[in-house]
């Protein structure tokens, strides 16, 4: 489906935000239908592409803007939130997505994660939560549930995972989700509504690793472990319920929206410009040199 974009008159199909370059992961990697389900979204959306900017870190979920139309920055490991936050900042008009692992988010990107939430850009932060390092071969990730053996655990983890939900809905995120690419529309959806959020978004997607990844979390098995929240009748403007659900992360896979603040604050953007126009009348008159007596001019004669 594609619909008219209010600020232009072009009508945009998924084609038109699918770049030239041919995706490299492992066939049968997930991030192909996370990929997907963003062409959906964004088409959904009707932004032209280069009004959108995507930004990401390091890894191989990280590749993803470079495989659409967007105007992509594949940045440094951990660092694409704060490259975000700086762009949205730079030019607000801009609709900003930002995409990684659960290695370069909740590891070496961990620190970033709650300023961003607190900050609250008008961001999408899509995460492809594969429980692994996949670029690296295999590594143990911030989300490998404890036990799980990898290259760099032999003889099994010794530590509990994060859990991305419940740490994104306790720095008060606005919006907060879990999708699986086995259900496409479900994830196209959910991206969408990510995005229409006004503020910072954050939707974790359980996007296989099928080279390293565990058996039990490939494509095949998510249909049938997936629990929608919308059929539990979960409401999404109960924060509280929202953090209960999620702290079945990694036993039940839910998926939906956990929560979605009914009245978003505003965002970092609006109440910067809110602020420019307060000092706009009140600018000080540049600043004269002062000696170390604190005396105008350095001390020096006038003239
Ligand atoms: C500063 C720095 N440290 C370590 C690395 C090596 N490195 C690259 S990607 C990665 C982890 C990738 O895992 P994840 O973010 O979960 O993404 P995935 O590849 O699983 O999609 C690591 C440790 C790096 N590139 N830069
Ligand atoms: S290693 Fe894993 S995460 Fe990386 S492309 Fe292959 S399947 Fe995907």
């Amino acid at each position: 489906m594609s619909v008219e974009c209010p600020l232009s008159p072009e009508v945009f199909t998924a084609k038109d935000y699918r770049s030239s370059l041919k995706p490299i992961w492992c066939p049968g990697c997930g991030d192909y239908g996370v990929v997907t389900a963003i062409y959906r979204a964004l088409t959904a959306l009707g932004r032209p592409p280069h009004e959108i900017a995507f930004i990401s870190g390091i890894g191989c979920s990280s590749r993803i803007p470079g495989y659409t139309t967007a105007y992509g920055f594949n940045t440094v490991h951990g660092r694409a939130l704060p490259i975000a936050q700086g762009i949205k900042m730079a030019n607000p008009d801009l609709l900003v997505l930002v995409a990684g692992g659960d290695g370069d988010g909740f590891s070496i990107g961990g620190g970033h994660v709650p300023h961003a939430i607190r900050r609250n850009l008008d961001l999408t932060y899509l995460v492809m939560d594969n429980q692994v390092y996949g670029l690296t071969k295999g590594q143990l990730s911030p989300t490998s549930p404890r036990g799980t053996k990898t290259a760099s655990s032999l003889h099994g983890s010794m530590e509990d995972p994060v859990n991305p939900l419940l740490y994104a809905l306790a720095y008060g995120a606005g919006f907060v989700a879990q999708g699986v690419p086995a259900d496409m529309e479900g994830l196209a959806k959910m991206i969408e509504e990510a995005i229409r959020y006004p503020g910072f978004a954050f939707v974790n997607i359980q996007s296989p690793c099928i080279t390293y990844g565990e058996p039990e979390t490939q494509l095949k098995t998510q249909k049938n472990r997936m629990r929608k929240l919308a059929a539990e009748g979960h409401d999404v403007t109960n924060r509280i319920r929202a953090m209960e659900l999620a702290q079945e992360y990694g036993r039940t896979l839910y998926t939906g929206v956990f929560y979605r603040n009914p009245a978003p604050p505003p965002t970092y953007e609006s109440l910067i410009r809110e602020r420019q126009r307060e000092l706009q009348d009140k600018t000080p008159a540049l600043e004269e040199p002062l000696d170390s007596n604190g005396t105008e001019n350095g001390g020096l004669p006038a003239g």
